[in-house]
């Protein structure tokens, strides 16, 4: 199994004095074949001193990247779209499981573990390219031990 190193690289299209937003743990997890969404995780520091608004984002691998907002409402869990959201300056905005996160919809082709995908953050303070490790992340500890096993016995 080889590794490989990732680079985060972050671009600022409109601003180059402004402080650029710091970006932690992008993560995509492995979609099965088939599948037609992904969500994405990472965080996000607003170094400056005002507020950046996140307004959109894109990606050539998907027809469209939502911003969503997981919720359970009477044991229902739902996912809601937002249309911004907003990081206060100096504050860090966690995209993560049963919250915030980016929805991938409309995927080309599924996203396989040492996958890179290349997301555009449309923010207040202009386009931002994040460059998004995709990952497997088993639904569960146990059910990463059964694929080892099975692994292992072949
Ligand atoms: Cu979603």
């Amino acid at each position: 199994m080889f590794k490989k190193l990732v680079f985060l690289s972050l671009f600022l299209c409109h601003s180059a004095f402004a402080e650029l937003p710091s970006i932690i743990d992008p993560v995509i997890p492995a979609t099965p074949p088939g599948a037609q969404v992904a969500a994405g995780y990472l965080s996000l520091t607003n170094n400056s001193d005002s507020t950046l608004t996140i307004d959109g984002a894109s990606s050539a691998v998907a027809k469209k990247v939502e911003l969503h907002l997981s919720k359970v409402e009477n044991d229902v869990a739902k996912m809601i779209k937002q249309d911004s959201v907003m990081v206060k300056a100096g504050e860090t905005f966690e995209f993560k499981h049963g919250s915030y996160h980016l929805m991938l919809m409309g995927l080309e082709n599924a996203l396989k573990p040492g996958d890179v995908v290349d997301i555009i953050l449309e923010t207040s303070n202009g386009d931002i390219l994040i460059e998004m490790p995709v990952k497997k992340m088993g639904m569960s500890k146990m059910k990463k031990k059964m694929d080892h096993k099975m692994d292992n016995n072949n």
